[in-house]
């Protein structure tokens, strides 16, 4: 680990629609508020924030965590309940992995309840809505400090 930690935040497809549209189901705080969330509680950890709607483009970037960042949290979107892809590039990592979600999946339609995510993550928050960031940021930490 380099003496700044750091930390990426992947974003699936359509959050960048994120205080846009569905504020009742999403809240209405914007992505970029998120990023300046987390960055306010990653305690000088380097945080790369990141959203994508492509798939490949996410694969693309877990695989680059595994080069250069000490944890990684994903909110994988619908992608979480549909791609074995991400699934496999998650399990090359041995970093700590944080599956996260703003709503809570298990709550919702049937066919939100699986995800290829969790059982490649190291442990999953969802349902907290955009303090869910916060307590993915702040578990990543402990994870990192506690790893040495
Ligand atoms: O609760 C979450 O964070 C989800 O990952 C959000 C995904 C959904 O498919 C997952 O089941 C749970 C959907 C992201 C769509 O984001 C939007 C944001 C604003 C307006 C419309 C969509």
């Amino acid at each position: 680990m380099a003496e700044t930690p750091a930390i990426h935040v992947l974003n699936g497809p359509n959050l960048n629609l994120l205080g846009v549209r569905e504020p009742h189901i999403y809240g209405r705080e914007t992505l970029a508020d998120i990023e300046a969330r987390c960055v306010a509680v990653a305690d000088g950890a380097k945080v790369t924030f990141r959203q994508t709607n492509h798939e490949g483009v996410l694969i693309d970037w877990i695989q680059e965590a595994r080069e250069n960042a000490d944890a990684l949290i994903l909110n994988p979107a619908a992608y979480g309940h549909t791609s074995v892809a991400l699934h496999d590039a998650l399990k090359t990592l041995t970093i700590p992995v944080i599956e996260l979600h703003l709503s809570n999946p298990a709550a919702r339609e049937a066919f939100r309840h699986h995800s290829y995510v969790s059982s490649a993550a190291t442990g999953v928050i969802a349902g907290f809505g955009a303090h869910g960031y916060e307590l993915a940021v702040q578990a990543a930490l402990h994870r990192i400090r506690e790893r040495g």
